[in-house]
């Protein structure tokens, strides 16, 4: 489909489900063959496994309350999606959710909260978490706004009700602008070559900020953390096909740190673009991009559902075998979530 098409917003929720409910099998791994992988993603196809077998994670749990919020109030509304976290979690709190955010949700619980965001601010003595967690449910914000300034400021925010640290909330926002610019068929073809460009530019705006200065010293980063990776991402591109799992564990990570899974699954999707020696000839492009990111171990179900979501923005709904749809808990209700975000996205006023 064109830029923006239902086919774009079906695939990227739902591939992002897929990523977390396949991922969880390898989650925390330090390495895993692709044998086994294959064998895993193959089980899948097995007639007698029941619909919605593999369970969906914390990162789906969360999108979900994102979605919901984002369509409930037409919008961006702090205080609703905070209750939303809360109340997901002390409803199902057995979904792996990080151990730090805990406290978090156990917070924003209490109904004498007045700023949402005070939490968040007292992770791990006061600089906040740089973990993934507002990253892997960063996704609906490019399909709810269609401004990348608004992509920027709201999946930022999102963000913060949990990941105070500009390590975490960045995350986030590049997470967001992948999914964004994927929609808009940022790699397609003649627009390809560009996207990491698009990425790296916009990243260069983001993390110019003071807080983000200050906190890539407090942690002994480079400048511009994320934007230095990204140039890795490029790197790792141009050698091409000469690029091995390990080599890319070392230069991007594959851990719970957002700054070393989130440029990891923008480098998974770009990788996959591709036909490459070690995936099944039969896998398109989803397909590879879901098992290349398993392979690498770690913090599989969250690097898979962000490159999911990347990579389902860009090959659309039917690129997703229907068996595997089949299998993940919540991927129905991710589709049908999907069109009511694409009916807001093409609604929203100008002026966002
Ligand atoms: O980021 P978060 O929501 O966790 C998401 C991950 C995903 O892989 C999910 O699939 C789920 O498995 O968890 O949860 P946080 O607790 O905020 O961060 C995750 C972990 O990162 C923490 O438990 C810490 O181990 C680590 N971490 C930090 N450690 C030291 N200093 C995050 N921030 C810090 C920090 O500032
Ligand atoms: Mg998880
Ligand atoms: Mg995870």
């Amino acid at each position: 489909g064109g830029p923006a098409s239902l086919s774009r917003f079906r695939g990227a929720l739902v591939a992002a489900v897929l990523g977390d409910c396949v991922g969880g099998e390898f989650e925390g791994a330090e390495e895993v063959p692709m044998d086994r992988v294959l064998q895993h993603l193959n089980g899948l196809e097995d007639e007698s496994r029941g619909d919605g077998i593999l369970q969906y994670s914390d990162d789906t749990a969360m999108t979900r309350c994102v979605v919901q919020s984002l369509l409930t109030r037409a919008g961006f509304d702090e205080q609703d999606m905070a209750r939303r976290f809360a109340k997901e979690y002390s409803h199902s709190p057995g979904r792996g959710y990080g151990a730090g955010v805990i406290q978090v949700l156990r917070k924003l619980a209490s109904p004498h909260l007045n700023d949402v965001f005070q939490p968040a601010r007292a992770q791990f003595s006061g600089h906040g978490s740089f973990g993934n967690g507002g990253a892997m449910r960063a996704a609906p914000f490019a399909l709810a706004f269609s401004n990348p300034v608004d992509i920027r400021r709201y999946s930022r925010l999102g963000a913060m009700l949990t990941h105070s640290c500009s390590l975490g909330y960045n995350g986030a926002v590049l997470q967001a602008l992948a999914v964004h610019i994927s929609l808009q068929g940022g790699l397609e073809l003649p627009h390809r070559p560009t996207f990491i460009n698009k990425l790296i530019s916009e990243m260069e705006e983001v993390e110019a900020e003071d807080a983000a200065r200050s906190d890539s010293r407090v942690f002994s980063e480079s400048e511009f953390p994320f934007c230095d990776r990204l140039h890795r991402v490029k790197d790792l591109m141009e050698r091409n096909n000469s690029v091995s799992i390990e080599e890319v564990i070392s230069e991007l990570g594959n851990g719970i740190a957002a700054l070393h899974s989130v440029p990891t699954a923008i480098f998974c999707v770009l990788h996959c673009l591709e036909p490459r020696e070690g995936l099944p000839e039969r896998y398109g492009g989803l397909e590879r991009t879901m098992a290349y990111s398993l392979a690498l171990g770690g913090d599989t179900d969250t690097i898979a559902c962000m490159a999911g979501a990347i990579a389902g923005a860009h090959y659309g709904i039917d690129a997703i075998p229907q068996i595997w749809q089949r299998c993940c808990e919540g991927a129905e209700d991710a589709d049908i979530n999907a069109e009511r975000l694409h009916t807001l996205y093409h609604q929203a006023p100008a002026e966002g």
